[in-house]
């Protein structure tokens, strides 16, 4: 698959409600000015770019008040949400491979919704690897911060308390089991508790220091391969060490190294399996002439076959 070439659909998600910190509206364009969209038509991709995504207006909420109360600019996520919700299901839907530029981590409450609507009418099994330093599996009951971009994957898994976000569209929900945080090294105590309970697959940087980064994404993607599945890729740029990302808002000490960031776009690339990508979080305010942007421009690149050298495709075991 390694030379394969895909119909790539760019959208940019200038969001930054669900954040702590502003300043992530402008990620989309420094990932354009750091060449993005160039590099991949590059690869011989043919890229769509459909711009950005306009501020929608706040809608009301169906929520809980006690939990409405405890969210953060609960009423512009929800209106963010639907919008990205009905964007990522035609996106997928119509055959292309889709990237969402962001906009911090609540835009994939939008995404992956909606990839995970279009994957049930195609008969496809949904799978997200979720890079991040942090699990996201905070809801309205457990956030420390009120920020929403810490409940992407409680809301994906199906909490209830945050179902109202989607209001009328379906909801699908991806099976826990399916999901895996990978390169954590940051969890709230209820957040620990509730992704152990509910079988969520986690390797924190700790397994990674052991093995190296390859073995525990080897065996996903071997448990993947075989099926009729769709992997969704959710970057967060805090999976990466501040050290070569600083443009984010929430730095993490110890996180992914050059080539281990590296690694995992190459091997996902192989694979074969990665249908939508998020990339999430980055902040170009806080970021140094550029360095986060190029360096998340790059691993598009090896996700999207750019390689050091020509080799054999080694191929996926299936389990
Ligand atoms: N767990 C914290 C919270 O829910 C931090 C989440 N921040 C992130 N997540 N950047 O990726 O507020
Ligand atoms: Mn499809
Ligand atoms: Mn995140
Ligand atoms: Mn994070």
């Amino acid at each position: 698959k390694s030379r394969q070439s895909a119909r790539v659909s760019l959208l940019g998600v200038p969001l930054e409600l669900g954040a702590g910190e502003a300043g992530s509206v402008m990620g989309p364009a420094a990932l354009r000015t750091a060449g993005l969209p160039a590099l991949l038509g590059e690869l011989g991709h043919a890229v769509v770019d459909h711009g950005d995504l306009p501020h929608p207006a706040p809608v009301e909420v169906d929520m809980a008040p006690a939990d409405a109360a405890a969210c953060r600019n609960l009423g512009h996520i929800a209106a963010w949400t639907r919008l990205i919700h009905d964007h990522a299901y035609l996106m997928a839907r119509d055959g292309g491979f889709p990237i969402f530029l962001g906009g911090d981590h609540s835009l994939s409450i939008g995404t992956v919704s909606g990839i995970a609507r279009h994957c049930r009418e195609a008969g496809r099994e949904l799978f997200v690897l979720w890079l991040d330093a942090h699990a996201d599996f905070n809801t309205p009951a457990t956030t420390p911060s009120g920020n929403m971009h810490g409940m992407s994957v409680a809301f994906a898994c199906g909490d209830r308390s945050l179902r109202p976000l989607l209001g009328d569209r379906p909801f699908v929900p991806v099976r826990a089991e399916n999901v895996h945080l990978f390169g954590l090294r940051s969890i709230d105590p209820t957040e620990r508790e509730a992704v152990q309970a509910r079988g969520i697959q986690v390797s924190d940087m700790r397994a990674i220091d052991e093995t190296g980064v390859s073995v525990p994404l080897r065996r996903m993607l071997d448990r993947i391969a075989g099926g009729d599945a769709h992997l969704h890729v959710s970057l967060d740029v805090d999976f990466i060490d501040p050290g070569l990302a600083p443009g984010v808002g929430t730095t993490v000490p110890g996180g992914a190294t050059y080539r281990e960031a590296h690694l995992i776009m190459e091997l996902l690339h192989d694979s074969g399996l990665v249908g939508s990508l998020d990339i999430v979080e980055l902040n170009p305010f806080l970021d140094e002439r550029g360095k986060s942007a190029r360096l998340l421009t790059e691993l598009a690149g090896s996700l999207f076959g750019r390689t050091i050298i020509d080799r054999p495709a080694r191929r996926i075991r299936v389990a």
